[in-house]
């Protein structure tokens, strides 16, 4: 008897580990790599647009300027960096090489760099500068190569794609570790007319094998996708998800209003990165001095990206001394004290949600204070090393004997930031629906600031 209860109980183990195994498999879904869930955590940059177009007052140069045309008379490095930190940034991006093909760095594999102007007698190396700034400054750097080349003369031919492999491997050689590297989607022709066919396969095998830690950015990846505008802001639903078959890069990417929603159920997690300038042009221009978005409109942009779970890119272009500009200067460090001022203090911290629901897709979580507080800004966070699967949420307060609603959104996903009118409450309910089938709340955190 004993011989046939062990015989069922095997049958009946086997049976059950198939089908949770099958289980397992039905809600798999995509993740976010390592490099992905450190990239989500740097989540806001400032991006650096410096070159000869600082100085012919152009945004997209020819590449026809002469090299001299590149003469910062201050240029200072830590100056950036130290605007970056005051304004609350991680890291900072810049154009090693926009569409004019000028380099910024003495490439051996170009004739118009640095080395050719009479910046530093020839000496100078803007990468190098910047990369030491952020080493003393304690931030990340990424670096930006515009494959699109409108001064190098093998553009437009296989040739090219030797030098942009060759370009690609001294910049991810030379500069240390990286966090994100840059291909914009600008795709004109070259100084021969001819469009060239990028091989992307063998660029993006160079990022993964020499710095496996940098996410690339390009509309559709393969690290990050872009948002689709350049104005900084993202849908309210965003889903770091996105089905990229049927597109290549270089050659169209799906529509703005898809990689501005990303998809509930695509195949590979590809969030999106918000990029903005805090002027109109890209390139510093000195008649757009009085027109640099205010702390109020950086912090909007703000709630609108890195608050719709984003990472965002802010664009601030050196001026021609080679320093960030005044007015640039005074809204990034006011922005960046209304950041830090929002974002004091936790008045949740410490206190934990109790779950409840039986129901694995719509859970009910109450969190109780202790004593009333008021708050204005809450924040949620879903736990992305999971995948994203929360697809709504309802906030409420406990207030004269009843639950009553003063919040309701879509997506989560990193983070979700909302701003109310201040509210006093002592507890706090939260519906949280998830996909499913089989999908637990992934809900990490909730945080409530003044
Ligand atoms: C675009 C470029 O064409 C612009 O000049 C700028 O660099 C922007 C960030 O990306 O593709």
């Amino acid at each position: 008897m004993c011989t046939r209860f062990f015989y069922l109980f095997c049958l009946a183990f086997t049976y059950f580990t198939a089908f949770a195994q099958n289980a397992g498999a039905q809600t798999a879904r995509p993740l976010p790599t390592p490099a992905q869930l450190a990239w989500h955590e740097t989540n806001f940059y400032l991006f650096f647009h410096f070159g000869p177009n600082t100085f012919t007052d152009q945004e997209w140069g020819h590449g026809t300027e002469p090299e001299d045309v590149f003469a910062p008379t201050a240029i200072d490095c830590d100056q950036w960096c130290q605007i970056a930190k005051k304004a609350g940034a991680k890291g900072v991006v810049i154009t090693a090489k926009h569409h004019d093909g000028f380099c910024l760095w003495p490439s051996q594999y170009s004739k118009h760099t640095v080395r050719e102007s009479k910046w530093m007698n020839g000496k100078g190396d803007v990468l190098r500068m910047l990369s030491d700034a952020c080493k003393r400054n304690g931030l990340k750097l990424g670096l930006y190569l515009s494959p699109w080349d409108r001064n190098h003369p093998q553009y437009g031919t296989p040739a090219y794609n030797d030098v942009y492999a060759n370009t690609l491997t001294e910049l991810l050689t030379g500069y240390g570790e990286l966090f994100e590297i840059w291909w914009d989607g600008a795709n004109g022709e070259g100084p021969n007319g001819k469009k060239q066919v990028y091989d992307f396969h063998r660029f993006e095998k160079i990022a993964a094998q020499l710095q496996p830690n940098a996410v690339v950015f390009s509309d559709i990846g393969p690290g990050c996708r872009w948002a689709g505008n350049e104005n900084g802001t993202l849908n309210e639903t965003n889903w770091c998800m996105l089905d990229t078959a049927g597109f290549a890069r270089g050659l169209g990417a799906p529509d703005g209003s898809v990689l501005q929603t990303g998809q509930e159920n695509g195949a590979l997690w590809l969030p999106a990165e918000c990029d903005v300038s805090i002027r109109p042009g890209w390139f510093y221009h000195p008649e757009e001095d009085g027109k640099v978005k205010t702390p109020d409109q950086l912090f909007d942009i703000y709630l609108k990206s890195v608050g719709r779970g984003a990472n965002l890119i802010l664009n601030v272009p050196p001026d021609r001394r080679g320093r960030i500009h005044a007015q640039d200067s005074a809204a990034l460090v006011a922005f960046g004290a209304k950041l830090r001022n929002t974002f004091a203090r936790d008045l949740a911290q410490g206190h934990k949600i109790i779950w409840s629901g039986t129901n694995p897709s719509e859970q009910t979580g109450v969190i109780d204070l202790g004593k009333m507080q008021q708050f204005s800004t809450i924040v949620l966070k879903e736990d992305i090393a999971k995948g994203q699967t929360i697809q709504s949420f309802v906030v409420e307060i406990w207030e004269n004997g009843k639950w009553k609603e003063i919040a309701r959104s879509t997506t989560v996903g990193h983070k979700k930031i909302l701003q109310l009118v201040p509210v006093k409450a002592r507890k706090i309910r939260l519906q949280v629906k998830t996909k499913g089938p089989g999908s637990t709340s992934s809900l990490k955190g909730l945080e409530l600031y003044s």
